[in-house]
């Protein structure tokens, strides 16, 4: 009995010690996601979130955003500046409250425009409570503050330092590497595309990027400055730019007043695809939710309402489906909502329910607007979703096929595929190989336990200019999907991938290190980004790397994957050593390619993943799309990570 009450006692204390910064850095997963590199990332965004809402409010237009030479990162403002007077009930300065008190941030703005929640918003104090050093200066009334902290405790209180004629707050911050086990080092590419997402999302706002790590031959810093005047009108066009538009102009709305704030913009294209993205304070929903549902309706409401008042759908001999509405179109939606559900597996769909009504009268009345005054564009719209539905009566069947083959095991398994003898999908994976002379060594070199082989043929079908009909037509896309296992779901609401029935965890796309090889690998990828997202985002996928060169000195051998390591071996091996370079994997044997790419202990792979879903659709689109000058620009900047040919 005594021991269970001290027991009691005990873990009731220890809850007690374990309350506010501490929980944090005990459960750094809890408040930020993951210690992983999406978690790392989140801590800028975190701290730039604070900036952006000052900036909502009116109170600021610049955000500084740096990466500093020694990793660190700086966010600075132009705003009112942290308040640093006493906080009565705290007993220390109010900036001291918001920087070491878990869920302090701003609660004492009562007028402030904050809608924070959900996936950000979980405060300042957790950055710097995972952080072994952050430094707050705050630049107000003619003066500057300054305080520090350690892993989230100050080391003194808020001091002043000197005086200035600038208003703002200054917040630099080194995260904690025994909590970031994984990495500390930022990648300049994933805050660029956040930085550019907030600048479009959050219009008027000017927001500087800059990567102090490195300079370049001018001796100058990489830097870009990120601003939109026209917000998601603009980010319409950016997402589209390599796109042919079938209107004469994007559609868009915004209404910033109103119980919530609500801005949609969209465009119909030539492509077939669905491009839809969903905001809830700035936080990209994944999931969708209500607003996208809002979204929905209102579009089919009005374009449907439209087209039967016109006409052109009296000759049509088939219903004309949701799905048909949005082929072709690129959409934003972006809404502000004070208390945010949550819901789904990542928390990234809005369950709101009064979100609905709203996001669709706006959306319906924008449409209507623009219809009314661009008859010809009204007609090429409903002359393409006619065609979207004729497609999708053809699409049907054909995935049907496929669907048959792969559920009931019609077909079977593609002939082409060498299937492994593990039966535990966790433990198994599938290589898909260019060309058949490749897959065969493939197939002489694996470990056929768990280690499948699927050879593709040449260049595979580019989703991105085909009709979907055709893409479930292609005998190697057929033999795709057969070999995983995965389903497309055909309700209406939801296109969702079934991955309950896939045979590998590990699909490794393994292709030439040569430009054919990288295009073949990014067909491949397109094709997955398109059509089986969910693959990449639960992360299945990966891209094998095989070596470039064999180093060869008597009975001396290494691999090279790069110049660098090439001549390293060479020198290793006293120089004048034999070096072969592999045009292709048909140069090399079973045993070397085993070695070198399929080995799990030696092989390097790189997991695909997508930090941004809209970033990686503007990056496809251009990259399979039909304007070769843009593609040249990507792959001449990107020439080490993508030698694609243009
Ligand atoms: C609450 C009150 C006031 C300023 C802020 C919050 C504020 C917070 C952050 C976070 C990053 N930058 C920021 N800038 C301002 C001041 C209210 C007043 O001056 O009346």
């Amino acid at each position: 009995m005594s021991e269970e009450i001290k027991k009691n006692n005990y873990s009731a204390d220890s809850i007690q010690a374990l309350e506010g910064m501490e929980h944090v850095r005990m459960r750094p997963s809890m408040y930020i996601g993951d210690v992983g590199v999406r978690g790392l990332h989140h801590l800028v965004y975190e701290v730039v979130d604070n900036s952006i809402d000052e900036a909502m409010g009116g109170h600021c237009d610049t955000i500084g955003v740096a990466i500093n030479e020694d990793g660190s990162v700086t966010v600075e403002d132009n705003g009112r500046g942290i308040p640093v007077d006493l906080h009565k009930k705290e007993g220390v300065s109010a900036l001291e409250v918001v920087m070491t008190k878990i869920g302090a941030g701003g609660k004492f703005d009562k007028d402030s425009y904050k809608v924070s929640g959900g996936l950000h918003g979980v405060g300042v104090s957790v950055v710097n409570a995972l952080s072994v050093h952050m430094k707050s200066t705050v630049f107000r009334e003619g003066k500057i503050y300054e305080q520090e902290y350690e892993r989230g405790k100050s080391l003194y209180p808020v001091k002043q330092i000197g005086e200035t004629d600038k208003r703002g707050t200054r917040q630099t911050f080194y995260p904690d590497d025994t909590i970031f086990t994984q990495t500390t080092e930022f990648s300049y590419d994933t805050l660029s595309a956040r930085m550019r997402e907030l600048s479009f999302l959050n219009k008027g706002i000017t927001i500087t990027f800059t990567d102090k790590r490195e300079v370049d031959e001018k001796g100058e810093f990489k830097s870009e400055v990120f601003h939109s005047t026209e917000g998601l009108k603009e980010y319409i066009r950016y997402l589209d730019g390599n796109r042919e538009p079938i209107i004469a102009h994007v559609i868009s709305m915004d209404h910033e007043k109103g119980e919530i704030p609500v801005e949609v913009a969209l465009i119909y294209n030539t492509s077939y695809t669905e491009n839809i993205f969903s905001y809830v304070n700035n936080i990209n929903t994944h999931e969708g939710g209500t607003h996208l549902q809002g979204f929905r309706s209102g579009l089919t409401r009005t374009l449907k309402k439209y087209a039967d008042a016109s006409g052109m759908l009296d000759k049509l001999k088939f219903e004309i489906a949701g799905d048909d509405f949005r082929e072709g179109l690129t959409a934003i939606i972006s809404v502000k909502v004070a208390e945010p559900q949550f819901e789904g597996q990542t928390k990234t769909k809005l369950g709101n329910r009064e979100v609905v009504s709203p996001v669709s009268q706006a959306v319906g009345e924008m449409l209507e607007n623009y219809l009314e005054e661009n008859p010809n564009d009204a007609r090429l719209i409903i002359q393409k979703v006619i065609l979207a539905a004729q497609a999708r009566h053809a699409a049907k069947k054909a995935r049907e096929m496929v669907q048959r083959k792969t559920v009931m095991g019609g077909g079977g398994l593609p002939g082409k595929l060498s299937d492994c003898s593990e039966q535990d999908p966790a433990r198994c994976e599938v290589y898909l190989v260019e060309g058949d002379s490749a897959g065969g060594t493939a197939k002489q070199g694996r470990d056929r336990a768990f280690q499948a082989i699927l050879p593709l043929r040449g260049k595979i079908l580019n989703v991105e200019k085909a009709m979907h009909h055709k893409v479930f037509e292609n005998e190697e896309i057929r033999n795709i999907f057969t070999a995983l296992g995965v389903t497309v779901g055909t309700e209406e609401d939801s296109k969702a991938l079934n991955l309950s029935k896939l045979r590998y965890h590990k699909v490794i796309i393994m292709c030439d290190a040569d430009v054919d090889g990288s295009h073949i690998s990014t067909l491949i990828l397109t094709f997955f980004f398109r059509f089986m997202k969910e693959l990449i985002e639960e992360g299945h996928v990966y891209i094998a790397a095989p070596p470039l060169y064999l180093v060869k000195k008597g009975n001396k051998k290494e691999y090279a994957w790069n110049d660098v390591q090439r001549d390293q071996a060479n020198e290793r091996m006293g120089g004048s050593a034999a070096i072969q370079r592999y045009k292709g994997l048909g140069e090399m044997n079973a045993e070397q390619l085993w070695e070198t790419t399929m080995d799990p202990n030696f092989r390097t792979l790189r997991q695909v993943n997508i930090d941004s879903l809209a970033e990686a659709d503007q990056v496809f689109s251009m990259l399979m799309g039909d304007e070769v000058p843009p593609r040249r620009e990507f792959i001449e900047k990107n020439a080490v990570y993508a030698n694609i040919d243009a």
